[in-house]
């Protein structure tokens, strides 16, 4: 149909560094063969950069310096591509050390070690993980939103260390508005969320990690909250595709038409209620072009709530919406009565 201007397809993970300026920092991953320098000059931060090597690698696999040894003047060059592990799980082979300790003990020139949000996970890391098992997300054929070109979708994530020494993604899937249901409802802002408990996969390289457990969430907090945690055998019905830039597996979730709760299957989505206002749908059933409805906006990372890297969310397209003000969400259009905090999207664990 039209408006495919909508879907923006980044990869570039933007960065806003420091002290919540809200200036476009340098992305520091997303080429397509899986390979980023540390020393070399910014990425494009247009969010295009998925696409600026040109280099398709298949799984991205790119192999370091032939002439061997390393020595701490061998650049370092992140190396990373998402893959399913033999169980069919989502994974991430880095190349990358996630501890900042580790980082700078590699015995490579300039590993890009810098931990702006002083978690002690190495931010180059952390924005690959973010970046590359974000879900895209797809939507349903009613969806309203496809057809507004002022609509603004984005995704503003933290990845952190867990107590017991796994990792969590929180992932904020923001909308500028939430339609309502039937007529009703309808709010400036929809803060939405999905979250992933990740385990280390020495296997796939320092900085390799699997998918441990995923959590999407549907009416959060309310009595009708259809949240899921996916775990064990249940993981298997999350549903993967080949990313739309870099052709390795991405995580897909169905955002229902119109309110956008976020579910990992189709047969969840169509059946929460029978009842007209209630019913959720979701997927774009018979759509000509259903890529039309894939949407993999820019992500980006806020960091830490005590060290953020990123608060004032104009950069993502939310003007007068923060990352971790204690204020509600409302997707850049201001007024009353909008969606919850974002904040309260990255700091709340949904695991057991
Ligand atoms: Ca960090
Ligand atoms: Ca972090
Ligand atoms: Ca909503």
């Amino acid at each position: 149909m039209e408006r495919s201007a909508l879907f923006v397809v980044a990869l570039a993970l933007v960065i806003a560094c420091g002290d919540g300026s809200p200036s476009v920092g340098e992305g520091s991953e997303g080429s397509s063969s899986g390979s980023a320098s540390s020393s070399g000059p910014a990425a494009d931060s247009t969010g295009s950069s998925g696409a600026d090597t040109g280099s398709s690698s298949g799984g991205g696999t790119t192999t370091t310096d032939p002439t061997g040894d390393e020595t701490s003047s061998t650049p370092f060059e992140h190396e990373f591509h998402t893959l399913l592990t033999d169980d069919g799980r989502l994974a991430l082979h880095s190349n990358l050390p996630p501890a900042v300790d580790a980082c700078a003990a590699l015995p490579l020139a300039d590993p890009p070690c810098d931990d702006l949000d002083a978690d002690g996970l190495v931010d180059a890391w952390e924005d690959v993980v973010l970046d590359r098992l974000r879900p895209l997300r797809r939507l349903d054929e009613a969806e309203q939103a496809v057809n507004d070109p002022a609509f603004v979708f984005a995704d503003v994530g933290r990845v952190v260390t867990a107590a017991d020494g796994s990792y969590r993604v929180m992932v904020m899937l923001g909308y500028s508005y939430d339609f309502g249901s039937c007529g009703f409802t309808s709010h400036n802002g929809d803060s939405e969320r999905v979250a992933l408990a990740l385990a280390a996969l020495p296997a796939e390289g320092d900085g390799g990690v699997v998918v441990d457990q995923a959590y999407t969430a549907a009416h959060e907090g309310t009595a009708t909250d259809h949240g899921h945690v996916f775990a064990g055998d249940e993981l298997a019905q999350l549903v993967l595709t080949p990313d739309p830039v870099v052709g390795e597996p991405r995580w897909v979730v169905f955002p229902s038409a119109d309110k956008h709760a976020t579910y990992a299957t189709l047969a969840i989505c169509e059946g929460i209620s029978p009842i007209p206002c209630l019913d959720e749908d979701c997927g774009p059933e018979g759509a000509a072009d259903p890529a039309m409805f894939d949407v993999l906006p820019m992500a980006f990372n806020a960091g830490e709530l005590e060290t953020p890297r990123l608060t004032d969310l104009t950069v993502a397209g939310f003007p007068g919406d923060d990352a971790w003000a204690e204020q509600d969400f409302c997707g850049g259009l201001g007024g009353t009565g909008c969606s919850a905090p974002v904040r309260d999207k990255l700091l709340v664990d949904p695991f057991p």
